[in-house]
């Protein structure tokens, strides 16, 4: 049996029932809406009737649908005459002076991790510097900033590791304004909140990276043809694109609005010199190892020669790939030794790239699979499953 599992179980597995038990664990997307009026098109209570007024100030006359209140809050509507655009239809929550709302949703019965997708917009045209928007749950607290460099829309959508529950427990959802300022200009907005869930993600054949094609990660918005902005995770477990640490800013690209080499969907490493993803695996020291991966340019008008740095084990090799912005991919190879235990596998801009508008863009990353190079015998590679089979094992019972 190629699998590991703990003997010192009185229950003696047959193959379909780790068939079975694979299948039940492995990656179990659900889209139930967790989050109430997370579009906030259910208007607060108590709005003056045929109010023209592009924001509502929220008092304690007000309420909004599914949510609570604190601070200098304010419910906005898109209004084209005052240049005010919103993701969606057009209604928005603009966070001000101690300015939060927050909601609890109850987590499913399962153990699974949650990520949060959300659109940041600015509150005013004249504002160089909106202040950063907090998000909150039991096991995070991340801020964000408007940056202005990534794209065009007049908002950014961005993408969260909230955390991991299970047992139906209650979780707080918590968006804070971290503005001092009394005016609105500089506020910002929150929009399009969405909660995706997912179980956890086996690795592929004999891949021994999981989530090596980037397919799981937070699910894109309809409101947006920009991608989902990652800002840094500094581990694997604890981040939106799913086994993987971020450094710097990458871009989380679906195929929808970009070309993406494989699948669904693939990172583009946006934010310059050592923008990067990063991902940890077992591997048995001093082993021979083939690490490939696909470069490519995401068809955003990124016309540069990218240099990207591979390092897998004790081995680090660059590469390069010649981009006139226009949807290309070439894939790259390199073999390596591994060092003892845990190995990282990185891979690094090493150019910062802009469009001819100035927006911040790079090489995109896709189809990463590391395998044991020939020779090796094939039972090796279930070695690496051993921590994974550990946690469903724990998750599941
Ligand atoms: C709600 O309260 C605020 C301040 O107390 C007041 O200015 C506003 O008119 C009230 N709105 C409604 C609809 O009663
Ligand atoms: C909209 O509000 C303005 C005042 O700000 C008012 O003059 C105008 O009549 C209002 N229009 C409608 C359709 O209510
Ligand atoms: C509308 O706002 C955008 C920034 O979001 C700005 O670039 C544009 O010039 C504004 N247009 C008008 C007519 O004010
Ligand atoms: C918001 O948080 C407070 C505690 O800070 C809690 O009492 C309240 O129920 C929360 N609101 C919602 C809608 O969950
Ligand atoms: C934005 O700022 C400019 C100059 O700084 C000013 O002329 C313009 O009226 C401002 N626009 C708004 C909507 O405040
Ligand atoms: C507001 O916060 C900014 C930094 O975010 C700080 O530079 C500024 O001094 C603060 N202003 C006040 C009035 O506290
Ligand atoms: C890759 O390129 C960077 C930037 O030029 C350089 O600092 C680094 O040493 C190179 N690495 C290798 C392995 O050649
Ligand atoms: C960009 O490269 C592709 C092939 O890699 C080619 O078909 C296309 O003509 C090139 N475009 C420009 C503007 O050079
Ligand atoms: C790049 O985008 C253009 C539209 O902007 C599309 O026509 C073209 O097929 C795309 N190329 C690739 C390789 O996806
Ligand atoms: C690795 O890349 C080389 C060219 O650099 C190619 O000849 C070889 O087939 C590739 N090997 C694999 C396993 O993809
Ligand atoms: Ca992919």
């Amino acid at each position: 049996m190629a699998f590991w599992l703990p003997s010192s179980s009185n229950h003696s597995w047959r193959l379909p029932e780790i068939l079975l038990f694979l299948l039940l664990v492995s990656t179990g997307v659900t889209s139930r809406e967790f989050l109430k009026n997370a579009d906030f098109e259910s208007p607060p209570s108590n709005l003056p009737e045929n109010s023209n007024k592009t924001s509502v100030a929220l008092y304690k006359n007000n309420t909004i649908p599914g949510w609570t209140f604190q601070g200098a809050v304010e419910y906005i509507t898109a209004d084209q005459t005052k240049n005010i655009s919103l993701p969606d239809k057009g209604h928005a929550i603009l966070l001000g002076e101690d300015g939060k709302i927050n909601q609890t949703f109850t987590a499913d019965a399962d153990i699974l991790t949650y990520l949060l997708t959300f659109a940041l917009v600015p509150g005013g045209h004249n504002c160089s510097l909106t202040a950063p928007l907090q998000i909150s749950a039991p096991d995070t607290d991340a801020l964000f900033s408007f940056s202005q460099h990534y794209g065009k829309e007049p908002w950014e959508v961005h993408g969260v590791y909230l955390g991991s529950w299970g047992d139906r427990e209650f979780v707080n959802l918590e968006i804070l304004s971290q503005s001092n300022d009394s005016t609105p200009t500089c506020w910002p907005a929150v929009d399009s909140l969405h909660i995706k869930t997912m179980g956890i993600v086996m690795p592929d054949g004999d891949n021994l990276v999981v989530n090596g094609g980037f397919e799981y990660g937070p699910d894109f918005l309809e409101s947006s043809e920009e991608g989902i902005l990652l800002d840094s995770a500094p581990t694997p477990f604890f981040s939106p694109l799913i086994q993987w640490a971020i450094l710097g800013k990458v871009r989380y690209i679906n195929s929808k609005h970009f070309f993406v080499p494989q699948g669904n969907a693939a990172v583009e490493l946006v934010s310059g010199v050592s923008s990067g993803v990063q991902a940890a695996t077992k591997l048995q020291a001093g082993s021979s190892y083939t690490l490939s991966f696909t470069l490519g340019d995401a068809n955003d008008s990124c016309k540069a020669t990218f240099l990207v740095g591979a390092q897998a084990g004790l081995t680090s090799r660059n590469f390069t790939l010649e981009s006139n912005g226009t949807g290309s991919a070439a894939k790259f190879n390199m073999t390596f030794t591994a060092g003892p235990d845990v190995n990282t596998i990185t891979l690094l801009s090493y150019t910062t790239s802009q469009t001819k508008d100035g927006d911040f863009c790079g090489p995109v990353i896709d189809d990463v699979i590391l395998r044991v190079s020939h020779g090796l015998r094939v039972s090796v590679p279930w070695k690496s499953l051993i921590p994974v089979c550990l946690i469903t094992i724990v998750c599941f019972f």
